[in-house]
């Protein structure tokens, strides 16, 4: 191994695609250490998921006080003024964060990464921009997070439509006056239980296509005085931060430690209504300790949140649709959302709700669409349709691997990935927040934080030995793959044909694409490939 930190011969040292919580954080601290940086993102700003998507209602679903950078400087001066606080609010806290990290300096915006190739002479790698530029760098870090690649499915007549359509994540910066207009939604994800609750508030008529119910949770929304704020900092704030690390998806909170196969039923429902009076993700990632892994915990927390959800429901004829006697899945398998006033929408009178299982999509037309043998008129068409979640915005860009094959290639038969960060085949790619990691497991920036860290230090040790290419081996990628689809296959996830398994894109392979064993576990194995110097990669 050398010693010395070779000349290099690219324009870059790192490259990061992305301005999200995860490309900033690698953007200021390898800068702090002497790097030459920049970022690039398609994007017309700073704060990745939060300015794609600017919809009426976007919110974020971790509380605020975890959701931000962890770093004393940042929070003391920072006040969220809601518990979840919504995109307006989050675009705000990035332009802070620039006021004192100086980031828009170093970073290219409306510049979409569309390919790059590795030169083997030089280990550098050469990104092209959909601008027609070609950057070189030694380090290529993708940040594009796990909803960089918005889905609209293949509906027959889509371009037809002549009012106005547009994806959840793909809003008009300017937004969308759906005061008094005739609103469709398809879809009832998280996307569109947040458009929803607003639309019903301001549409003539709302007409909200279902295919599978979305078990939502209470979220327990709370306005933040600044007296609130400052008594949280001082008694809360850093106990919370501190905590990120240690819990399953970095958050606040863990597990509630007992399982409900443990309890008898009045104790297991006395815990269950404490959690649910707690709401938020508390009653997901924060409740009984088995309900993710046995069938029959699983069930009972459905049908706690069944009885729970039918109160708020007038009309007993949508109590099917909306919360069924039987789950569509085991609960929490396909992420729940954190909802305000969503069930009270239904009792509105501008309201429709109309069973995709029941009268499936034909086509959309010109003034709305065909469902079933009936045909709907509206102005306004959203698709809340999610994404090709995780690696679907790592495989849309044509990176191409030493053998001359793309991502996308390398991965049509599996993903394999060494640690969740690197690729065998793409030299010096590192990508956070990506597949077979935490991340959507993960609250996003406390994975910004631990994954990045281990990133920065990667780099810079690489830099210190003087290596100029690092490539993950393919057992080493082998085995990584292996020991998340073990893990995943000891749980409940499977069952459902959900995002985290791929299975929402038609064609895609199903497969967990995230490191389903918590965030301390995924900490403790990336934390000793690192002290034991590194195995798993060849380093030359
Ligand atoms: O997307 P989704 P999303 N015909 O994939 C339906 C995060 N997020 O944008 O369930 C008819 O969850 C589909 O139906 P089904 C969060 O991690 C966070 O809402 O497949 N319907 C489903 O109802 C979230 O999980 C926040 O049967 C079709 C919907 O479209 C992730 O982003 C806010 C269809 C897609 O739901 C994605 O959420 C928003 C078809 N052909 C998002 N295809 C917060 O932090 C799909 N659907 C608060």
């Amino acid at each position: 191994m050398k010693n010395k930190a070779p000349n290099n011969p690219a324009d870059l040292d790192v490259l990061i695609v992305g301005a999200g919580f995860a490309g900033l954080y690698q953007l200021k601290h390898l800068r702090d250490r002497g790097y030459n940086v920049k970022l690039f993102d398609a994007g017309s700003d700073i704060g990745g998921v939060w300015h794609w998507n600017c919809y009426p209602g976007a919110r974020v679903d971790s509380i605020g006080a975890i959701y931000q950078f962890s770093d004393p400087d940042l929070w003391k001066g920072w006040d969220y003024s809601e518990k979840f606080p919504s995109w307006q609010e989050l675009r705000a806290y990035f332009d802070y964060v620039d006021s004192k990290w100086h980031l828009r300096r170093d970073c290219r915006f409306n510049t979409r990464v569309t390919a790059a190739t590795f030169d083997e002479d030089r280990n550098i790698w050469a990104v092209q921009t959909q601008d027609g530029r070609t950057t070189t760098c030694r380090w290529f870090i993708l940040c594009t997070g796990f909803a960089a690649k918005p889905v609209i499915p293949d509906f027959k007549g889509k371009e037809d439509f002549k009012g106005i359509a547009t994806h959840t994540g793909l809003w008009p910066q300017g937004g969308i006056d759906m005061k008094g207009k005739r609103v469709a939604v398809i879809g009832t994800g998280a996307s569109a239980v947040q458009v929803i609750q607003e639309a019903s508030k301001e549409a003539a008529q709302l007409t909200i296509f279902q295919r599978t119910p979305n078990l939502t949770i209470p979220m327990r929304q709370k306005a933040l005085s600044k007296e609130e704020n400052a008594r949280l900092k001082a008694e809360k704030y850093q106990e919370w931060l501190d905590n990120r690390e240690r819990t399953f998806a970095g958050f606040e909170f863990d597990f509630y430690p007992r399982a409900a196969a443990d309890c008898t039923p009045e104790e297991r429902e006395a815990i269950f209504r404490e959690v649910w009076e707690t709401g938020a993700f508390n009653w997901w990632l924060g409740n009984l300790n088995d309900v993710l892994v046995n069938p029959e915990s699983n069930l009972a927390q459905y049908n706690f949140w069944r009885d729970e959800t039918r109160k708020r429901i007038a009309n007993p004829a949508l109590h099917e649709v909306l919360a069924p006697t039987t789950p569509p899945h085991p609960y929490g398998v396909k992420r729940p959302c954190l909802e305000q006033w969503y069930y009270e929408v239904f009792n509105q009178d501008n309201v429709e709700l109309v069973d995709l299982k029941k009268e499936p999509i034909g086509r959309i037309t010109e003034t709305g669409l065909i469902a079933g043998d009936r045909e709907f008129a509206f102005d306004i068409l959203v698709y809340a349709t999610g994404f090709d979640a995780v690696s679907g915005g790592l495989v849309q860009i044509d990176v191409k691997g030493t053998d001359g094959r793309n991502l996308a290639t390398h991965w049509a038969d599996g993903i394999r990935t060494h640690l969740g960060m690197a690729a065998p085949g793409f030299p010096n790619l590192l990508f956070l927040y990506g597949p077979q990691s935490p991340s959507g497991f993960c609250n996003g920036p406390t994975c910004a934080e631990k994954q990045g860290d281990w990133m920065i230090r990667f780099i810079e040790d690489m830099t210190a030995q003087g290596v100029v290419r690092a490539e993950a081996t393919a057992a080493a990628a082998r085995d990584w793959a292996r020991g998340t689809h073990d893990i995943i296959n000891m749980t409940l996830f499977p069952q459902a044909g959900s995002w985290y398994m791929g299975a929402n894109i038609p064609g895609k392979r199903r497969e967990i694409l995230v490191y389903p064993g918590g965030l301390p576990s995924y900490l403790q194995l990336v934390n000793k490939n690192r002290e034991d110097g590194y195995p798993g990669f060849d380093l030359a």
